[in-house]
């Protein structure tokens, strides 16, 4: 059989069987199965090869299990599938790419949170999109703002309201055919808006995943098929993101917006700070580049500087 790991806990893993595997069922059988339901995922221990050769499965990973109690929904990891990507902050596999959810109001957005997100993603090569939800509680100055703040990033953003519906369907279209880390403080409205985009099954998540998930949502990540083919890693929020494994040079790198004006700064290897003749400075006058991201720049800049080396 086949599947892919939704959730690791405690040595079990919970796997959801990819329908197409199971016995022959047929195209439109996988299209009717709807995999996060708790009679479809069978409960597994992993084989002792993995602790041997030091792979881990992950959330996310696809693998091959055997049946070890079809009754009892019980089985046996054997195979890691080859990971397309791995995340290590959070840990999860077959990532396509990140979604940072801010409220755009109540909690007021913490653009400093985000803009350390985006890093910690840019650094680990994951294309990231933006979400501002609770649209309904910000006035329209306040949106315009924080559009404005990412334009010139590149990201995608999207306003969303999980009251009006607002926006949910360009979000749909950004999340669609492929899987995607959801992170963001919590108050935001990620579970809400995980709920409403799931098609109609929210309330069907089953015994085992409801119970588990109150419980673990917390501190584990959690992959939740929202139809077919499309999936959510929801992941444990945050409210506080240090930068690991980075030096304050390489952090510019990070910031995709700078990447256009650099080839303007006089000096190679510019920190875009007080050097004289720098591009991005130039371009921060001009209002090409935000403000609010070359101040975060700024700060977490200044952090990596100020980090005690060992
Ligand atoms: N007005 C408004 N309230 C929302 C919206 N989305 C979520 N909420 C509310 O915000 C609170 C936190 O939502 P929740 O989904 O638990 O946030 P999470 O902690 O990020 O998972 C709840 O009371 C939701 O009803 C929205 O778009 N508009
Ligand atoms: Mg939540
Ligand atoms: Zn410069």
């Amino acid at each position: 059989m086949r599947g892919r790991i939704i959730r690791g806990i405690a040595g079990f893993y919970y796997v959801s069987p990819d329908p197409a595997s199971d016995g022959g069922a047929g195209e439109a059988a996988a299209e009717a199965e709807i995999p996060q339901r708790s009679g479809a995922m069978y409960e597994c221990r992993a084989k002792g090869i993995f602790r041997k050769d030091g792979t881990k499965p992950l959330p996310g990973d696809y693998v091959e299990f055997d049946i070890t109690s079809g009754e009892d929904r019980e089985g046996s990891v054997r195979k890691i599938l080859p990971r397309r990507s791995a995340l290590i902050r959070p840990a999860v596999a077959n990532v396509d790419q990140a979604l940072v959810i801010m409220a755009a109001a109540s909690p007021r957005p913490n653009l400093n949170l985000m803009d350390r997100f985006l890093v910690t993603m840019e650094q680990q090569g994951v294309s990231c999109s933006i979400c501002f939800n609770k649209k309904d509680l910000a006035d329209e100055a306040v949106c315009r703002q924080l559009s404005d703040s990412y334009r010139s990033t590149g990201y995608p953003v999207v306003f969303t309201s999980v009251m009006t519906g607002e926006g949910l369907p360009e979000l749909r279209k950004l999340l669609d055919g492929r899987t995607t880390a959801v992170a963001g403080p919590s108050g935001v409205g990620k579970s809400s808006l995980i709920n409403t985009l799931q098609d109609g099954v929210s309330m069907q998540t089953g015994e085992i995943s409801r119970i588990e998930r109150g419980r673990h949502t917390t501190r584990h990540s959690e992959l939740i098929c929202v139809r077919p083919g499309t999936w959510i890693v929801d992941t444990p929020g945050f409210s506080f993101i240090e930068l690991y494994g980075m030096e304050k040079e390489e952090l510019g790198r990070f910031f995709p917006e700078f990447a256009k004006w650099e080839p303007e700064c006089r000096f190679t290897g510019c920190a875009h700070i007080s050097e004289p003749d720098c591009g991005v400075k130039g371009a921060l006058a001009r209002g090409e580049i935000s403000e609010s991201r070359y101040e975060n720049y700024l700060q977490l800049y200044a952090e990596l500087k100020d980090r005690r080396k060992y």
